[in-house]
Parts: C-alpha cells; structure tokens; sequence
C-alpha cells in the first residue's frame, strides 16, 4: 500500500509507557503494585530492561546509579501514595544529586481523597526537591510524558509523574508517529568577558588548581588541557572522582575525602578553579581549603554559583565549552606557564595522590581487623575494572577514599542526602549500568542491615558483586559524635550479628574475616564464575576513622 497504519487504540498507561520507551527510556527499576502494572508492562514490551526491586527506595537507588553512571534517563516505576512514599529517600537523593530519571506512578483518581493510597502528591515530590508532574487527562497522556521526559533529560531533573488510575485505564488513539522528539539544546558558551578574566586569574597565578566535579564529568580532556596550559594541578570533588585518572599531575579528591598531604597542596594554591563541582562542605573541608586564594566557579547553572561558598569569579557556561576556550585563549595570551608544575611539586603529587601510599598505624585487637589494612589490601586483591560505591557512616572513607577507581563511572557516592542505607541498592544500579565491571560496596553494618533485602535483587540478576561490610556492631558514627559527651550509648550499640550467615540464607557467598588471613577465601570466589553476590563480613574494632576524627560535621 505504500504507507503503514500507525494509529492504535490502546489505554493511557500503555501509551505513556510506549512514549517513555520510544524518547529513549534506558531501564525501569521498580516494585509493581496495581497503579503501575501495566506502564510497566508497556515499557518491557516496548523494549525497555527491567529490574525488580524488592524495596521502592532500592529501585530509586538503582535508578539513580545507573542514569549517573549512563547520563540516560531511566525510570523508577512504583505503585501510588505508600509506593511513593517508601520510595521518597531514594528519589531525594536523585533530585539533590540531579539525576535525570522520571518516576512514574500511580495516583489515586482526582477526588478521591478517602481512598487508602491517597496523599497529595505532588506536595510530597516537591517537598524533597524533585519535580511534579503528572497525566492530566487522556487527551493530553502523551505530551504530558514527553515534557516530564523532557524536563529530566534537559534539565537534568528528577520528575515524579504521577498517573491517576482513572486516567490510566482511558483508551486513546496512539501514533508513535506522533509523538515529538524531545527539544535538543546547546550547550551555552561563556561570555567573552568571562573568559578573559579566566584566563587572566590561571595565566598569573602561581600555584592554580582545577578542580572537576559532576557536573564537569564530559570535560575530562578540555580540562586536562587547561590545566596543561595554566601548569594547574587537578583533582576532584568526590562526586567527580575518577575524572583525571591517569594523569601524572592530578590528584585524587579534593576535601574530607583527600589525602592530608593533597590536602596541603590544594590549601596553598593561589587560584582554585571548580568546574561543574558544587564547593561544598566536604569538598572545601569546611570551607578550610577554600581560604586565602581566589576562586572562580564554572557551571551551567547560575545557582549553583556562589550556592555553598561564596566565589571571586562565576563563569557560567557548560563545562567543557568553558574549559575548550579558556584553554585555546590561554596559549596565546600565556604560553608555556610552569605555573604548579615543577620538579619537586611532580614527586609529591606521586607520594599524596593515594590513600594506600599513606602511612598509618593498624589498630591491634584480637578477633578484628584494621579497617585500613583490610581495605588497602582488597584494593591490591580485585580487579580495576570496577565501580567503587560507598555508603555513610563512620566507615564511609575506606572505600569511598581508599580504593582506587578506573574512571569517572567507576564511582558512585549516593550520600547527597547523606541518608545511610543507600550503598546496596546503588551498587546494584551501577553493575545493571556497566556489566563488565565489579561493583564493590563498603558499607557499614548499620547501614547495610537497614536495606539489606536487595540482596535479593542481586542474587536474582545473578550479579558477582562484593559487599565489604565493615562490621562493628555499633552506629559508629553516634558513638563517636557523642564521645565524650554522654554515657548512655544503648540505643547505638547492637549485639554480634552474623552478616555472613544472614547473606548465605539470601543465597550470595559470604565469608567473615576476624584476620586478615581470612581473606585468603577471595582468590577462588574471583577465580570463579562470580555470577552471585559476595559478602564479606569483616569484624572491626569500634574506632575513630580517620575521616571522623578531623571532621567537624554531623552524620
Ligand atoms: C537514613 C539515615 N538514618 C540515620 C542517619 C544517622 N546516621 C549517620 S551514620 C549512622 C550510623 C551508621 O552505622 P554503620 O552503617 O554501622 O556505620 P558506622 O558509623 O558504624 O561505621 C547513622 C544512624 C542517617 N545519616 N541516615
Ligand atoms: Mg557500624
């Protein structure tokens, strides 16, 4: 006939679905109730993979480190009013972190304000900072889910779209044909003006440092060469780790997470300049390293100037554009700049870029082991081609700081919320997003018995995972905040669990290490087919990391 009839009758939850498919959705994550049974449905058979978590605020994490990891739009798929309530924590994080997912939800009919499920919620998304929006009739179902679509991908938003189960079951008329592609933007350019005095503050500075964050993750070779030209030192904030791998003049992290002595040579830069990194407490240590140089802030956002720590400079542009043009104006207006870049700044940047480089005395206690011996050998023993994922608490450093990373994607920090809890879920998300690589979590016992049902969910995706669970049956962190201070610590001091046993009932593998001879039982699980969860249960004293006893900050 020469043309095809595109045009199906079919329900307004199957057609949000197709829309949602067809714009590029890259993987749902939920737990399906009635309200999003047949979205749900929609998006497998339109293609979209699927995971099942076993807790909504698990899809959320699995959502969040896959669409960080990806940089596509993935989509958490949960049942109205307590779906969405159970699944809020997970969804604050994405919206702080502004991961670009869309939620798609039940809702309970418009009026229906004596049904069990109902909540307002679009009061409840707002309220944690994530974005509104919601199929407002039959008529308008697609477009409604093309502009949620839209507004997570361009604005790098995480969108609630709730769907009122009324509206759902409406037959309309779809034509994929019909449904318009998302608006596609480019990347805004700094003024001319902003460059200049870029340029002008690196090409006169003696000691200037770039730092790269998040939001600087696709300007890894455009900031590499700015610095070359500027002879900058780089590293990262702790959301940007992995960034600058591989070059000779980089450091790891910048801020809690930093080793003391890149610490120090962060502290006496004359010039910092952040790109697409939020200045934060922790990446600024407080505010610490931040003082008594000139510091300039590139970003897309105009917010996100000046938003935690006030700056000298705010260069608004996407990252890489800035960083391109600072670089080529640089050449011509400050060629060959030793800036940072002498002989003895290069060996001490060798010595201070890793923790396991750093030396430290072990905490001796029968029947534990040190936390840092362990890690820095678990380091050694697995293989780089990883995803590093770190949870909250006292323990949170060791692997969030210790072990080295491959890359950008190999990292994950879900503590934008600093909620603890939220490691296992995360690292399940990053190994759906990058099968060739390990996940490795380090979590601490409170935070991995909080959420550890999603277990499950790993041993059912046959995922080789390890688990490090840095065990001392306590919130550590509670203790050691309120050192001193109080007496009563009951209601943060848990008997003996046996993590190892509680893992193998879930079906991982699982072993506990009282020694650091106990490790000798992870060469043959990564001898073999790694196709399930390895937890390991390492009991550690009760102690002061290294990272709680500098900071000053709440956990
Ligand atoms: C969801 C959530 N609940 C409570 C807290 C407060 N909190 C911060 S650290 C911590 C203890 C974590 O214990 P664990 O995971 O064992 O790590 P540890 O501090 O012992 O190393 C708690 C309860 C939090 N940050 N997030
Ligand atoms: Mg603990």
């Amino acid at each position: 006939m020469g043309f095809e009839i595109l045009m199906e009758r079919v329900s307004v939850a199957e057609a949000v679905g197709r829309t949602l498919a067809q714009l590029g959705a890259a993987h749902t994550f939920g737990v399906v109730g009635s309200g999003n049974f047949h979205v749900t449905n929609a998006l497998i058979n339109a293609g979209v993979g699927f995971t099942a978590a076993r807790h909504e605020m698990g899809a959320a994490c699995m959502a969040d480190a896959f669409s960080r990891a990806t940089g596509k739009v993935s989509i958490i798929s949960l049942h109205q009013g307590c779906g969405l309530t159970n699944g809020l924590t997970g969804i604050a994080e994405a919206a702080k972190c502004h991961t670009p997912v869309v939620v798609v939800t039940g809702d309970t009919a418009d009026g229906a304000v004596t049904d069990n499920f109902y909540i307002d919620q679009d009061a409840a998304v707002a309220a944690i900072g994530a974005r509104p929006a919601r199929i407002h009739s039959a008529a308008t179902a697609v477009e409604d889910a093309v502009k949620a679509f839209e507004i997570a991908l361009v604005e790098r938003a995480t969108v609630v779209l709730s769907m009122p189960v009324d509206v759902q079951e409406e037959l309309i008329d779809f034509d994929p044909s019909l449904v318009r592609p998302v608006k596609q933007t480019l990347a805004p350019g700094p003024s001319p003006e902003s460059v200049s005095q870029l340029v002008d503050a690196l090409g006169q500075a003696q000691r200037p440092v770039i730092v790269g964050g998040r939001g600087a993750w696709h300007a890894g070779a455009e900031l590499r060469q700015l610095a070359e030209a500027s002879g900058a030192l780089l590293a990262t904030s702790a959301a940007g780790r992995g960034l600058f791998v591989g070059d000779e003049w980089a450091l790891d992290i910048m801020g809690g997470f930093a080793t003391e002595g890149a610490a120090e040579l962060i502290a006496n830069a004359d010039v910092l300049v952040a790109f697409g990194a939020a200045l934060n407490k922790w990446t600024t240590r407080e505010g610490t390293l931040v003082q008594n140089k000139q510091i300039i802030q590139v970003d897309d956002r105009r917010a996100a100037i000046g938003f935690h720590n006030p700056v000298d400079l705010g260069v608004i542009g996407d990252t890489a554009v800035v960083a391109a043009a600072a670089a080529e104006l640089m050449a011509q207006r400050y060629p060959q700049r030793t800036g940072y870049r002498t002989p003895e700044i290069h060996a001490r940047v060798q010595q201070v870029r890793y923790w396991k480089d750093q030396e430290f005395t072990p905490i001796v206690e029968p029947g534990r082991v040190d936390p840092q011996e362990l890690i820095n050998a678990l380091d050694e023993l697995l293989p780089m081609e990883r995803v590093v994922v770190t949870d909250g608490g006292n323990v949170n450093a060791y692997a969030g700081a210790h072990l080295r990373v491959p890359d950008q994607r190999g990292y994950c920090i879900p503590l934008s919320f600093q909620a603890i809890g939220l490691g296992l879920a995360s690292a399940i998300g990053a190994g759906v997003s990058q099968p060739n690589r390990l996940p490795v979590l380090g979590t601490g016992d409170g935070a991995f018995l909080m959420t550890l049902v999603e277990l499950d969910t790993a041993v059912r995706l046959n995922m080789g995972m390890v688990i490090v669970v840095f065990n001392d049956d306590a919130y550590g962190a509670e203790v050691n905040i309120f050192d001193g201070q109080s007496q009563q610590f009951d209601s943060v001091l848990f008997p003996d669990t046996d993590i190892a046993a509680i893992a193998r009932g879930y079906g991982c593998d699982a072993f506990t290490v009282r020694a650091m001879s106990d490790l000798e039982q992870l060469q043959p699980w990564l001898d073999g087919p790694r196709n399930r969860p390895l937890v390991i249960d390492a009991k550690i004293p009760r102690h002061k990391s290294w990272m709680m006893a500098r900071e000053i900050v709440t956990y």
